[in-house]
C-alpha cells in the first residue's frame, strides 16, 4: 500500500541553478533532504505537478538510478498523472527534450552535471526543462531558487523502488510510470531530418569514422544510429557503454579531454572523420583527418551547408550564437541575409528565438550546436549534419574548412580556462574589469586598439526580458576580440574563462598555428585583465 508522507524540512543554502541546472558534489546531492528539497522547489515553482506529465531521465552517472526513484515517489505524492522515464533511468539531454515535445509533456527533469566528471567524489546535477522542451528560462530558475529559500516540507510516497529496466507502463500510487526505450524516438527524429540513404552510401563507399562516446550517455544512441541504422562498421563507436564515473574520465569533448580521439585523428591511418560527445549527449566535438574543427567554426560551417540536409533544404530563418562564441557564424548569416543573434551563455537563451521561429540553428563555443528540431543543444545531431554534408560534398573535412575560410575569412579562436580559482580573487578581477571597461575605448594594448568594451547585457527580443552582467567583451579595431566571464557550471571555487578571437581575411594567412595567430590578443588580455596577478597562475589549466 502506498501512503503520502509530508516530510518537514528546512531551506538548504546555495540551491541556485547556474548556467545549466543545479550542480553540486555528488555527496552534497546525496545529503539529507538535498535532492528532495530541490525537487519539491522545482515542482512548486512550476505551479505544482498535479495532473501533469513529466519526462525523467539522466546521463547514467553515479546516483542517477537512486535519484530517479526519489523523484518518482515525490512526483506521485505531488499528484503527477504520468512520468515517462528512459529505460534504466537513462535519457540524453536532447532525447529528453524531444520526448517532452513529442509526448506533449508539461516538462522534464534531466539528471546530469553534463561535462563535469561523475562518481561519488565528483559531480551530480539536475535540470528542469519546460513544455517547449528547453531549459527553464531565468524567470523560472529564479522562482525555483526563491522557493528553495522558504521550503518547510516536501511530499513523498511510501513506496518500493520500481524496476526501471522493464519497458512498459506500471503504477506508483495513482501515477502512471511509463518506461520507454531512450533511443527509439530520438533515432526516428534523426531519420526525419537527415538523408540517411546518402550517409549509408558514404559508409558503403568505405568512409571511415571514429565516434568516442566517452563512456557517457550517447553510447547507445551512437551505436544504434551510426552502426545500426547507417551501417558504419562495428567498432566505429568506442567507449559506448555509459558508466557511473565515465570510465574515470572527464566527459568533456575537447582536444584536452578527448585526447585519445585527437591522437587517432592526427596519427597514421587516421579515419576520415572523428567525433565525440559529452556526459549528457548535448555537446559534440568534430575532427577531420589531421584537423580539429573549433566549435565556433563548426557552427559556421553547419549553417553555411545546412541546406544539403533535407530538414534545412528550404534555408535558415536565422542563426544565434552565445556571446563568447566566435563571430564566424555572423559572416554566414550576413551572406545568407538572415537574422543573427548574440545571446548570453547557456541554451536557455535560445528557446524564445527558436519558439518564435526567428532562428533555425544555434551554437556555443563550448561545443554545443543545435537546431529547431528540439530545444537543447544536440551532440549527435551535429555529427549527423556533418555526415550529411560530407556525404553530399564528398570532400575531406580539411578541404571544407579551407574553402569556408577562403570564402568568409578565418576567425582564429581559443578559450583559456583558469579552474578552481578562489572566488574572491576571480570576482575581484571581474569587478575591476567592469569598473575600467568604460575607459578602455581608444586605448592601445600590444598594438591592438580597443573599439568597444562593455559588460554584456541581453535584451530578449521576444519577451523583452533583460539579463545583465553576462561577461566582459572587448573588441579591437582589427576585428579581434576578448571576452572574460566566470563559469556557471563549476562546483569548486570559480572558473575564469578567457575567450580569444582574431579575424583574418587574407587566405594566405589561414594556415598559421592558432597560438601564433592569437599571440597579440593573449598578451592584450594579460595586460588589460592582469590575469596572472589576480589568479596567481602563470598559465591556464585548460586551453581548448
Ligand atoms: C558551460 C559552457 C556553456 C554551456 C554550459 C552547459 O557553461 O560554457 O556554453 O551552455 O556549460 O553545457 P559555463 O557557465 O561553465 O561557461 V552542458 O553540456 O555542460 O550542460
Ligand atoms: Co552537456
Amino acid at each position: 500500500m502506498t501512503r503520502i508522507l509530508t516530510v518537514p524540512t528546512q531551506p538548504i543554502e546555495g540551491q541556485k541553478p547556474g548556467t545549466s541546472g543545479l550542480r553540486k558534489k555528488t555527496k552534497i546531492f546525496m545529503g539529507p533532504h538535498y535532492l528532495e528539497n530541490f525537487t519539491q522547489s522545482v515542482f512548486d515553482a512550476i505551479g505544482g505537478v498535479q495532473g501533469k506529465t513529466l519526462i525523467l531521465g539522466g546521463d547514467g552517472r553515479y546516483f542517477n538510478d537512486r535519484a530517479v526513484q526519489v523523484i518518482l515517489r515525490m512526483a506521485a505524492a505531488n499528484g503527477a498523472a504520468r512520468m515517462i522515464v528512459g529505460q534504466g533511468g537513462l535519457l540524453s539531454t536532447p532525447a529528453a527534450s524531444n520526448l517532452i515535445r513529442k509526448r506533449k509533456a508539461d516538462g522534464g527533469v534531466i539528471l546530469s552535471a553534463s561535462h563535469n566528471p561523475g562518481g561519488i567524489d565528483e559531480d551530480f546535477g539536475m535540470k528542469f526543462n519546460g513544455a517547449n522542451g528547453g531549459p527553464a528560462p531565468e524567470s523560472v530558475t529564479d522562482l525555483i531558487f526563491a522557493r528553495t529559500a522558504e521550503l518547510t516540507e516536501y511530499r513523498t510516497l511510501e513506496a518500493a523502488d520500481l524496476d526501471l529496466g522493464l519497458i512498459g507502463t506500471t503504477k506508483m500510487g495513482d501515477m502512471a510510470v511509463e518506461i520507454v526505450d531512450p533511443v527509439a524516438d530520438y533515432a526516428q527524429l534523426m531519420g526525419e531530418l537527415f538523408d540517411f540513404e546518402t550517409i549509408r552510401n558514404l559508409f558503403i563507399g568505405g568512409f571511415t569514422m571514429r565516434f568516442d562516446a566517452m563512456h557517457a550517455v550517447t553510447g547507445p544512441y551512437a551505436k544504434e544510429i551510426l552502426e545500426g541504422i547507417l551501417g558504419a562498421p562495428k567498432g566505429t563507436v568506442v567507449n559506448a557503454v555509459p558508466s557511473p564515473d565515465f570510465g574515470g574520465g572527464h566527459p568533456d569533448p575537447n582536444p584536452v579531454w578527448a585526447k585519445d580521439l585527437m591522437d587517432t585523428m592526427f596519427g597514421k591511418d587516421a579515419p576520415d572523420f572523428g567525433a565525440a560527445s559529452d556526459g549528457d549527449g548535448d555537446r559534440n566535438m568534430i575532427v577531420g583527418r589531421g584537423i580539429y574543427v573549433t566549435p565556433s567554426d563548426s557552427l559556421a560551417v553547419l549553417a553555411a551547408n545546412a541546406h544539403l540536409a533535407p530538414a534545412y533544404a528550404k534555408g535558415l530563418a536565422g542563426i544565434a550564437r552565445s556571446m563568447p562564441t566566435s563571430r564566424a557564424a555572423d559572416r554566414v548569416a550576413a551572406k545568407l541575409g538572415v537574422e543573427c543573434h548574440e545571446t548570453p551563455t547557456g541554451w536557455k537563451f535560445f528557446g524564445n528565438l527558436l519558439d518564435a521561429g526567428r532562428v533555425t540553428i544555434c551554437g556555443e563555443e563550448s561545443a554545443g550546436t543545435g537546431s529547431d528540431h528540439v530545444r537543447e543543444k544536440d551532440g549527435l545531431w551535429a555529427v549527423l549534419l556533418w555526415l550529411n554534408i560530407l556525404a553530399r560534398r564528398i570532400e575531406p573535412v580539411e578541404q571544407i574548412m579551407s574553402a569556408h575560410w577562403a570564402e568568409f575569412g578565418r576567425n582564429y579562436y581559443s578559450r583559456n580556462d583558469y579552474e578552481a580559482v578562489p572566488s574572491e580573487r576571480a570576482n575581484a578581477l571581474m569587478q575591476r574589469l567592469r569598473d575600467i571597461s568604460g575607459d578602455l575605448v581608444g586605448q592601445k594594448y600590444q598594438g591592438l586598439t580597443v573599439e568597444s568594451a562593455d559588460d554584456f547585457a541581453y535584451l530578449d527580443p521576444v519577451d523583452g526580458s533583460v539579463s545583465k552582467s553576462q561577461g566582459i567583451r572587448i573588441s579591437f579595431t582589427d576585428g579581434s576580440r576578448l571576452v572574460l566571464r566566470l563559469s556557471g557550471t563549476g562546483t569548486e571555487g570559480a572558473t575564469l574563462r578567457v575567450y580569444l578571437e582574431r579575424y583574418e581575411a587574407d587566405p594566405t594567412r589561414h594556415e598559421m598555428p592558432v597560438e601564433q595567430a592569437l599571440a597579440p590578443v593573449i598578451a592584450a588580455a594579460e595586460e588589460i585583465a592582469l590575469i596572472r596577478e589576480f589568479t596567481g597562475r602563470n598559465r591556464p589549466d585548460v586551453t581548448t
